[in-house]
């Protein structure tokens, strides 16, 4: 006997040959927190039985997931913000030191049980959209016992939450106060907070800011290297605000993905697609930059790159925690397809986190992290935005008590 049965619903399985994965007037069985019986209703074998068959309308998705987030910090950037409406930039406000060391400060300064709390609301305004699974970065503690701190509520959330955290260690985010003007020495730092960190399984990946105003690729291929010689995966924050070569660099490690993108050049969208690396596109950060230049979506189409969509969720860069919303914007900004934003939200993110073997699609076998959504249409998801159609999140085959 099945524990639960979902019927009524048109199921986007994000894979197959149809649109979305579509399977029309589906039915979706659940067993022991994964999928056992997926397909047409009028296929369930006779007399199939289960502890709560629930009846419903519109479309199930996979759990959305949200790959890249840095939803772990003290403080705002409110005010920042305001001067930036001013016409101050953002590099002008992190050369004179505020930025993301501003955040770093008030991160320092912040207690475990605050870090914990401030997180859990924003990772609570995730869920309420059908997030099943995010990933959450340090790089705003910048020294041992503060990166330490970050990732410890990073894995509470993880534990105190139905939410699959995956944790990210971004120690080479900035140059931090006490190394100004040693950037080398800043990153021989960082480097030598991996073995512990990584001791304390705190660590599933490796991240790092290759850009002008953060670490050079020089300095960036002496961590990966370093991750790599532990046996982490590896990511990068990569071109966005210059073309530093940061895709190319990715890939030639490996890296699940290179994120942001908007000055990747075609030599390192052929690499990305050649070393299977994800391209992890962030509208929120794009639209709250005020950039004009987009990432190159046509190119990394044509080169096969498989690309994610997330939040970013950041106090000074993309201070967002509605994925939905991104889904509309990666469709409106960067002209992706509803089906490519949706998969960017799901079979892509999850690749881009190395969880593609339990999430992202909806299979027999997959992990039941589903969500029922109140819509004629998935496209519809990324059509609205600022509306939340949440029918019912279903996580690990447990209906949460509110959606
Ligand atoms: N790129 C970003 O957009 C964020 N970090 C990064 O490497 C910005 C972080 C911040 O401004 O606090
Ligand atoms: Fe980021």
């Amino acid at each position: 006997m099945w524990d639960s049965l979902w019927l009524g619903a048109s199921v986007a399985t994000m894979q197959g040959d149809a649109p979305f994965g579509a399977l029309p007037d589906a039915a979706l069985a659940v067993l022991d927190g994964r999928i056992a019986w997926l397909g047409p209703e009028a296929e369930l074998p006779p007399g199939s039985v289960a502890g709560k068959v629930h009846r419903v309308d519109g479309w199930i998705t996979p759990g959305l997931i949200d790959c890249h987030t840095h939803l772990v910090y003290g403080g705002t950037r409110a005010g920042e913000w305001e001067r930036r409406l001013q016409g101050v930039s953002y590099e002008q406000i992190a050369r004179e030191g505020g930025g993301i060391r501003s955040t770093v400060a008030a991160t320092r300064l912040a207690d475990e049980d605050t870090l914990f709390a401030t997180a859990k609301t924003r990772l609570t305004t995730l869920m309420a959209e059908g997030v099943v699974a995010v990933e959450i970065k340090s790089g705003y503690g910048l020294d041992p016992a503060t990166e330490a701190r970050c990732l410890r509520v990073a894995r509470r959330l993880g534990a105190q939450t139905p939410i699959h955290v995956v944790t990210s260690f971004l120690g080479a985010h900035a140059v931090p106060p006490e190394f100004e003007g040693r950037p080398d020495a800043a990153m021989e730092a960082v480097i030598a907070m991996l073995p512990e960190l990584a001791a304390a399984g705190l660590i599933d990946a490796v991240d790092a800011f290759c850009e002008t105003i953060a670490f050079d690729a020089a300095q960036v291929r002496r961590l990966l290297s370093q991750a790599r010689a532990l046996g982490l995966p590896v990511k990068l924050h990569a071109d966005q605000l210059s073309d530093g070569g940061g895709g190319a660099l990715a890939a030639e490690f490996g890296a699940l993905s290179a994120d942001h993108l908007e000055y990747l050049n075609a030599d390192g969208a052929a690499a990305m697609a050649r070393a299977g690396t994800v391209a992890v596109l962030l509208p929120g950060a794009t639209y709250f930059l005020r950039e004009t230049r987009m990432p190159p979506v046509a190119l990394l189409r044509a080169a096969g790159v498989r690309m994610a969509v997330a939040t970013d969720c950041n106090p000074g860069t993309s201070p967002c925690t509605s994925l939905l919303l991104m889904l509309n914007m990666a469709c409106t900004l960067f002209r992706l397809t509803p089906e490519e934003a949706l998969a960017g939200v799901t079979r892509e993110a999850a690749r881009a986190l190395g969880l593609e073997a339990e999430y992202g699609v909806l299979a027999v076998g997959r992990r039941a992290d589903f969500v029922v959504w109140d819509v004629s249409s998935p496209a519809e998801l990324c059509y609205q935005f600022g509306a939340r159609p949440v029918t019912a999140v279903i996580r690990r085959g447990v209906e949460a008590a509110s959606a």
